[in-house]
């Protein structure tokens, strides 16, 4: 969630803020479970990599372009990539890169489980919006499969419906004032050690993984995103 406020150093409400908007060094998120917890459909060591190695990168390259401008360390990931226009721009590209990187991959893992089956609001949204889930699973794997490049798939709510969409590199759907609620990471690092170019077999494996508990919190709490 975006911070209410600008925080200013010494404020109270920003103390109490949990140090998420204090000037600090952005930090890998922990992870939940353990590297094989959804193995055999992502394995141990594409975790261990795309973790420990890939979102790690983000964070450190996000970390090193916000040296120069000490000031925007109090701003989250999210209102980095929000407000890119006011981010200077001799770093702009790598705050756009780097931010993304690290919001859209601390977003991932927290959608990741074995054996969730899809029950609540965000069933019957799904259904009511696509018809049924298996017109779901189709549209989006086809929207998955035909992202050109490196990117991302998304559900996301749009002013209150739902919708399918892609994005190129690290962006995120915030920036077109849409809230994300499923993503997959269609970069070749996400599964190129298992599934090599076989992204369509990646996307099948990866409705094995989708924790539909956690994408119905997202889906209900989507409606009260306020950017
Ligand atoms: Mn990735």
């Amino acid at each position: 969630m975006l911070a209410k406020y600008d925080c200013k150093e010494g404020d109270l409400k920003c103390k109490l803020n949990l140090g998420e908007t204090k000037k600090m060094e952005h930090k890998l998120p922990e992870l939940e479970y353990e590297y094989n917890a959804l193995e055999p459909f992502i394995d141990e060591t594409t975790m261990r990599i795309h973790y420990g190695k890939h979102h790690q990168a983000y964070i450190d390259k996000l970390n090193k372009a916000l040296e120069k401008y000490p000031k925007l360390k109090e701003r989250t990931v999210e209102r980095l990539i929000f407000s890119l226009n006011r981010v200077p721009k001799d770093i702009r590209t790598a705050v756009r890169n780097n931010s993304g990187g690290h919001l859209n991959h601390s977003f991932f893992w927290k959608l990741l489980k074995k054996n969730i089956r899809l029950r609540g609001e965000i069933k019957q949204a799904i259904e009511k919006k696509f018809g049924s889930f298996e017109n779901f699973k189709k549209q989006f794997s086809s929207a998955a499969l035909g992202l050109f490049g490196s990117g991302w798939a998304w559900l996301v709510l749009d002013n209150d419906k739902l919708e399918i969409m892609t994005t190129s590199n690290q962006d995120n759907p915030l920036t077109k004032g849409k809230v994300p609620i499923l993503a997959i990471d269609l970069w070749e690092h996400a599964y190129y050690l298992k599934y090599q170019n076989r992204r369509a077999e990646y996307i099948e494996a990866f409705f094995h993984v989708i924790n539909w508990n956690k994408i119905n919190e997202n889906f209900k709490s989507a409606f009260n995103y306020r950017l």
